[in-house]
This record gives structure tokens, sequence and C-alpha cells, in this order.
């Protein structure tokens, strides 16, 4: 059964990406650390994870041996009880470097700091057919929060407060792949799940990636200064920006980054990267954008809720002396059909 759904989702996404929208599926790598037994808080630096449209996320960790891995993310209770977020975390692989076999993982869902509570826990989905996999089902939240998952090898589990470990003496360290489900998908203007200590104080201005004429097939760029039109750039978003999101009259673009060269945004995001996160398209007017014929970069500024982003993307200039060719014609053409298509899908 979970085989079937886990086909479904590939697919689904592939679809969905196919068709620019929103990719539903989340997959991460764990970064360590996201457990810091010297700190006073040890569970500050949990590594906060995005929900996708689907309300799942896939983390491939590792649990190194005597480990405790903690990941952090927002939930939300509903009206009444149970018709809020219904969590569900489970690790559906591991495997132990020392034997080849399973780990024998250990999972629990903690409140929000910094009381850190126990709230649920699991140690083998089913020992009895010998899968010692943890697996937790539907803890319905009863409060909006941060909420974490840890994992850690059983019998070994952290102490209610999140300051320490309770030592059950297992050694076992490989890799494991855990699902967590039932969450709202992250939103757009819900910053990512940070807690005090942890984090590092924010530069004045964020650095965001951008793709200048984002189509497939584009390696590099290529701008005619004097022709007429549009330039089309994509702004990546990424954890802790959602493009979509931008205030769209504090754009500028161009050879500074300070050119009043805006034309238009297009409303929907696609996700250009395939990432799984919709990103923004907005239009720049190529002559307000005054490239000139040594600029080998583009340079997009702005605000979001706000706050100052800059970002830079690859380009090459065209001598002027092309402008009238043949292909520069064509490539403008190609540029306004793309835009067509893609205005054409909403
Ligand atoms: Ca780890
Ligand atoms: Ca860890
Ligand atoms: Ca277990
Ligand atoms: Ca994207």
């Amino acid at each position: 059964m979970k085989k079937i759904r886990g086909i479904f989702w590939v697919v689904a996404s592939a679809l969905l990406a196919t068709y620019g929208a929103p990719a539903a599926a989340q997959a991460v790598g764990e970064v360590e650390p996201n457990y810091d037994s010297a700190l006073a808080d040890p569970m500050s630096v949990a590594q906060p994870l995005t929900i996708g449209s689907d309300g799942t996320v896939t983390v491939n960790g590792d649990l190194e041996s005597n480990g405790v891995d903690v990941f952090s993310f927002s939930a939300h209770a509903g009206a009444t009880s149970c018709t809020g977020d219904q969590v569900t975390a489970e690790i559906v692989s591991s495997r132990s470097d020392l034997t080849g076999d399973i780990i024998d993982t250990f999972l629990a869902i903690h409140s929000p700091a910094p009381e850190y509570k126990a709230l649920s826990w699991n140690d083998d989905k089913d020992a009895g057919a010998g899968n010692y996999n943890a697996y937790i089902s539907k803890y319905c939240i009863q409060q909006d929060g941060v909420y974490y998952v840890i994992v850690t090898g059983a019998q070994n589990r952290v102490a209610d407060g999140g300051a320490s470990v309770v030592d059950g003496g297992n050694r076992d360290r490989g890799s494991y792949t855990l699902v967590i489900s039932g969450v709202s998908p992250t939103v757009a203007s819900e910053p990512p799940p940070t807690s005090g200590t942890g984090s590092t104080p924010e530069p004045s201005v964020m650095q965001i990636s951008i793709e200048i004429k984002p189509w497939p097939g584009t390696v590099m760029a290529r701008i005619n200064p004097n022709a007429k039109g549009d330039i089309p750039v994509a702004l990546l978003s990424a954890q802790g920006f959602n493009a979509l999101e931008i205030d769209e009259s504090s754009l500028t673009f161009g050879h500074s980054g300070d050119e009043q060269s805006l034309t238009k945004c297009l409303k929907r995001g696609y996700d250009v990267n395939r990432d799984g996160r919709p990103d923004k398209i907005c239009h720049f007017d190529n002559r307000a954008s005054k490239f000139e014929v040594t600029d080998d970069k583009g340079i997009v500024k702005g605000t979001i809720a706000g706050k100052s982003f800059e970002g830079n993307g690859m380009l090459k200039v065209i001598p002027e002396k092309r402008r009238r060719h043949h292909h520069s014609d064509r490539r403008h053409d190609r540029d306004d059909d793309h835009d067509r298509d893609r205005r054409g899908r909403r």
C-alpha cells in the first residue's frame, strides 16, 4: 500500500511539473548539526522543514552512533479536537552501517519550545514481522506551533525539556528515510521555523537566485541592448524566500540593478528549476534595462515583506551591429511565443 502511494506521488508530481504547477512533494537531505548537546538548548539547532503542498516532506538522513536527529516544522490545530493537522511520522526505510540490516529506529514528536515535551512516540512498526522501523500514526495537533520530530536509535530518546538524552545503549548507525505527512503545507508568508539561539543574524540584503530568459535549453541568455521588447526573468524561490510574495512594484532590473524597467509579472508561479517551489516570472523592458556590451550579468533588486533582496543572472550581450541579424529577430519571437504559451495555461 505504501509503495503504491509512493508511486502515485512520483507520477503526480511529474505531471504537475510538466504543467508548471508547484510540485507536491518535498524531499530534503538531513543537515547536521540538528541537535547540539553542548548548547543550553540543544533543540535550538533543529533542522527546519518545508512541508510540500501535499502536506508531506521526505528527509533522507543518517543516524550517527548514539545520534539524535531533530527536525522542526509548523503545524496547525483545528477549531475542535482533531480537526487540524494529524501528523504521521514514519521511517520508511533504514539500513545499518554495521550489519546491513535495518536500524532499530525510535521516533518521537515533541511539543514547541521551551517545554519540548514528548507527545507521541514509537519504537517499532511491527516487531513481530521483523520491522523495527518506527511509526507514529496521526498525532492530533491541539495548538498551533513549531513541533519537533526526533529520530534516535531505540531505546535512546530525548527527555522532556530537550536538554538531555536517555541512553538506552543503542549504538546503531546508518541511513534512513523519514516521511512526515498530514501537516499543513508551509505557506508563503510563514518564515521557516527557527528558534532563538541557533539562528544567525540575517544580512540586510537577502541574496536570491534568478534566471534570465529561463526557457528550457537556454544555457546563457543573450541580450541585444537595442532590441525592442521584454526580457523575462525568473526569480527562484528558496527556503525562506517565496518569490510569489515579492512586492512587484519594488522590482528593478538591468545593468546596475537600479533600472526602472519592469513591464509586468505573471500572476501565477512556475517551477522553472523543478525544485518543487513555484518561481516568479517577471518581464523587464530590454532598452530600459540599459545593458552595456561589457556586461556579463543582469542584476535584479526588490523587496519582500519590507526586506531587500538582490540577485544576479548570467547573460551575454550581443554587439550592437548584429541587432538586425535574422537570428536576433527569431529569438525575440520565440520569447513572445513562450510568454503566450505560459499565460495560455492559466
Ligand atoms: Ca544525523
Ligand atoms: Ca544529529
Ligand atoms: Ca525501532
Ligand atoms: Ca523553483
